[in-house]
């Protein structure tokens, strides 16, 4: 789990930095969680909707390539499972024998999605770990625990920069073992406008869970963030391929924060970066798969071509 101490670390060297920047992975406390809840059921907001088609209609196809041996079926920043469960039905129909090990960094989205796929599938055997990504993959796969199949749904692979996804897909593969699978969702690069209002609902809440990550550096940090004096703003860039979120400060201002004794001035109009979410070409998911040492074993789309779930194999030479 993150500790206060990271946290007070991470918001120090963002705060400090030219270009003031929180890591968006501090958006998930259990409030964060619940606004991204909400966020998934906005009309603007397709990446959920086209994801959860594609596990629908193509999770059968899915399951079947996974097959019925025994296998973990490991989930990163499984939220609050509501696209997995679909998958989950389609391999109970093969009938597939498997653990489910949700991961998540919000201990309060695990709980509750452990207590709520035991009663909703009874006899699938669930066991939540509260950790980041490859941590948690470090408690689970060892070499004579099975083969494993993990989850990285809802295009959360879109939050790491270009450099970081090599990264964490190279280390992902060097801690699995051959013919393990990993299924990815990639949100793929469509008409900017549609693009632009999945990031700038009407109802306003995507900027209600930006404005929550100061919200929670003043609970757990002492901070003294007044949101109203900042204004969400995300646009598409186009040169990186992604959609840019910022809180930008309407005014020249001082935060004091308590836990670090230090405070951080702000001019008019100085923008924090909160977030990216970066959009693929189809192209770009193939060769992402080459170069992290994975080969395709699958590639499924929803009807409108907007999202890709991507099965990949890993190959060890
Ligand atoms: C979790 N992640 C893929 C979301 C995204 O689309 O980048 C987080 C999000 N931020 C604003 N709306 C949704």
């Amino acid at each position: 789990m993150t500790s206060p101490t990271a946290f007070a670390a991470d918001v120090l060297a963002g705060l400090s930095r030219e270009l003031k920047a929180l890591p968006c992975k501090y958006l998930y406390d259990e409030e964060g969680s619940r606004l991204f809840g909400d966020i998934m059921d906005l009309p603007e907001y397709y990446l959920t909707r086209s994801e959860v088609e594609i596990l629908r209609e193509k999770g059968g196809e899915i399951a079947e390539i996974i097959g019925p041996e025994q296998a973990n079926i490991i989930e990163f920043g499984a939220g609050d499972g509501r696209k997995t469960k679909v998958l989950i039905a389609h391999l109970l129909d093969v009938p597939a024998d498997f653990t489910y090990f949700p991961i998540d960094i919000c201990g309060n989205a695990v709980e509750k999605l452990a207590s709520g796929l035991e009663e909703e599938f009874g006899h699938v055997r669930v066991v939540g770990i509260v950790s980041e990504y490859l941590n948690g993959l470090e408690k689970i796969s060892r070499p004579d625990s099975g083969r494993n199949v993990v989850l990285f749904l809802g295009s959360s692979i879109g939050n790491f920069s270009p450099r970081e996804i090599v990264t964490f897909l190279s280390n992902l593969h060097q801690r699995l073992c051959d013919g393990d699978l990993l299924l990815t969702g990639f949100d793929l690069r469509k008409d900017i406008d549609v693009l632009v209002r999945a990031y700038n609902d009407r109802a306003g809440v995507t900027q209600e869970f930006n404005f929550n990550m100061l919200r929670r550096i003043n609970r757990e940090l002492g901070g003294t963030f007044d949101t109203r004096k900042f204004r969400y703003y995300s646009i598409w860039d186009a040169a990186e391929g992604a959609v840019r979120s910022f809180l930008v400060s309407l005014c020249a201002q001082r935060v004091d924060i308590e836990a670090l004794k230090m405070s951080f001035d702000f001019d008019a109009w100085e923008p924090i970066h909160t977030e990216s979410s970066y959009k693929f070409s189809e192209r770009q998911v193939f060769a992402l798969a080459e170069t992290t040492g994975f080969e395709s074993a699958g590639a499924f789309f929803d009807s409108r071509g907007y999202f890709m779930d991507s099965l990949w194999r890993v190959k060890k030479t």
